[in-house]
């Protein structure tokens, strides 16, 4: 049983769910107007993610506390200009970036947030919200802080007169909409070996496998970093691919897209290709970065991983866009690219030489109900 997740609207595990549409229908009347309560020695706050010391709050929470692979071997390092990024998009509110201290020591120890985004089930635009980053601090795990903090931020966003959410966890709760898994394709052969995030396969020697997973030190296709100048095109381009999958975000404007695929160093990179006469965008490949701390390595300390976010082929096949990323990726000196088996991705793995991981990635909604989708019919991907 599930405690908390039973009273609340979601589906439950074994549900066939044959039809869409919301769960429950509420009016802000029936939203509680004061916060939830927390033990007497916490306290509500906000962080403002433009003040370096409250962003840098946060970002040691995670450090310390975030998610981390099967075998705490790994975790999870999103950088404060990182956080920055994905907690302010356009429309972004502060209200919805919520954190628990310690009324005491002022110490954060507990964080959820929400961002504004349009999500598009089976065609349907719902205004949702995208819930992210949730962490309790470990010393304070299993005394049921987490269905608080999810139930203050849901008032919260409720408060706004929005009533669906999405979000995606490595855990199975009721109940998810799709199961992902997670492929990665080797960059830096040896230090993989080295911190334990690939084994060399019994009878290959390291300079075989270096061999096996050579990239390219040239992109085959002319694709270059995106300019604002690209956006409208390449919004066209993107929404007009993203309708293709029964779950996929909908960027409304300009201002969303060039948020979220301007080239930031460190945190996101978007190329794109050009058509010479039309100037229009024809393809695109973006992946952002999120190092993982190697927890207890004497040699290393982190793993710099980039992860596959939106790419759209049109003058090439995606298994050619995602081989010219691998490039890119490798002159930036990342050890790892990963990439979830939603869109198409499945039909490069084998050519492309990505393996598959230990880790699922499961998708759900909140207060939508909507038939099980297979990770081909997702589009959309959260950070
Ligand atoms: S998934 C990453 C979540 N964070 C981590 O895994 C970091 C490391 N772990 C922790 O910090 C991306 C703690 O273990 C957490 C749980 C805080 C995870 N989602 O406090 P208790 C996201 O951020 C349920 C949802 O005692 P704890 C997405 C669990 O099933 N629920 O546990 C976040 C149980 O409920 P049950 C989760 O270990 C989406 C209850 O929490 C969960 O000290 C949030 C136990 O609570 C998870 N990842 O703290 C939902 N992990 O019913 C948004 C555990 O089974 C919903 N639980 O008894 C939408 C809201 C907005 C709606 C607006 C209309
Ligand atoms: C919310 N936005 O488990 C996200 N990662 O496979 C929160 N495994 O990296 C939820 N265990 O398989 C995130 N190497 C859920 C994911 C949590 C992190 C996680 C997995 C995903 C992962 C690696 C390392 C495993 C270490 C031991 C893995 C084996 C494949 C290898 C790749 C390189 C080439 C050879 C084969």
């Amino acid at each position: 049983g599930h405690e908390f997740w039973d009273t609340q609207p979601v589906p439950k595990i074994d549900d066939k769910i044959v039809e869409s549409g919301p769960i429950e229908n509420k009016t802000l009347e029936d939203v509680r107007k004061e916060p939830l309560t927390l033990p007497p020695a916490f306290e509500w706050i906000e962080l403002d993610c433009n003040k370096s010391d409250e962003l840098k709050e946060i970002y040691t929470l995670l450090y310390e506390n975030y998610v981390e692979d099967d075998d705490n071997m790994f975790r999870f390092d999103y950088s404060p200009e990182f956080l920055k990024w994905a907690l302010q998009p356009p429309g972004f509110l502060k209200e919805w970036h919520i954190g628990v201290r310690v009324v005491e020591s002022k110490k954060l120890v507990g964080f959820i947030s929400g961002i504004p985004a349009t999500i598009r089930v089976e065609g349907k635009p719902i205004t949702m919200v995208e819930i992210n980053f949730l962490c309790v601090h470990k010393k304070l795990r299993e005394k049921r802080l987490a269905p608080v903090l999810i139930k203050e931020v849901t008032r919260r966003v409720n408060l706004r007169n929005i009533w669906q959410a999405a979000y995606t966890a490595g855990v199975v709760l009721p109940k998810p909409v799709a199961i992902c898994k997670y492929w990665h394709r080797s960059i830096k052969q040896q230090k993989l070996v080295e911190v334990g995030f690939s084994a060399l396969p019994p009878k290959m020697s390291m300079a075989s496998m270096v061999k096996l997973y050579r990239i390219n030190d040239e992109m085959k296709h002319p694709l270059r970093p995106l300019t604002k100048e690209d956006v409208p095109s390449f919004r066209a381009l993107l929404d007009e691919y993203l309708s293709k999958y029964k779950i996929a975000p909908e960027f409304a404007t300009d201002e969303d897209v060039w948020h979220w695929f301007e080239t930031r160093k460190d945190v996101i990179t978007c190329y794109v290709k050009v058509d010479e006469t039309t100037k229009k965008v024809t393809d695109a490949f973006s992946f952002y970065n999120l190092p993982s701390t190697i927890i207890g390595n004497a040699k290393h300390n982190t793993l710099k991983a980039a992860f596959s976010f939106y790419n759209v082929a049109t003058t090439m096949s995606l298994t050619e866009l995602v081989g010219d990323a691998l490039v890119a990726a490798k002159k930036m000196d990342y050890d790892v690219y990963n990439c979830l088996d939603v869109f198409e991705n499945s039909t490069f793995f084998k050519d492309l030489k990505f393996a598959i991981g230990d880790g699922d990635l499961q998708y759900y909604l909140y207060n939508y109900s909507t038939p099980t989708k297979k990770s081909s019919e997702i589009g959309l991907v959260l950070l």
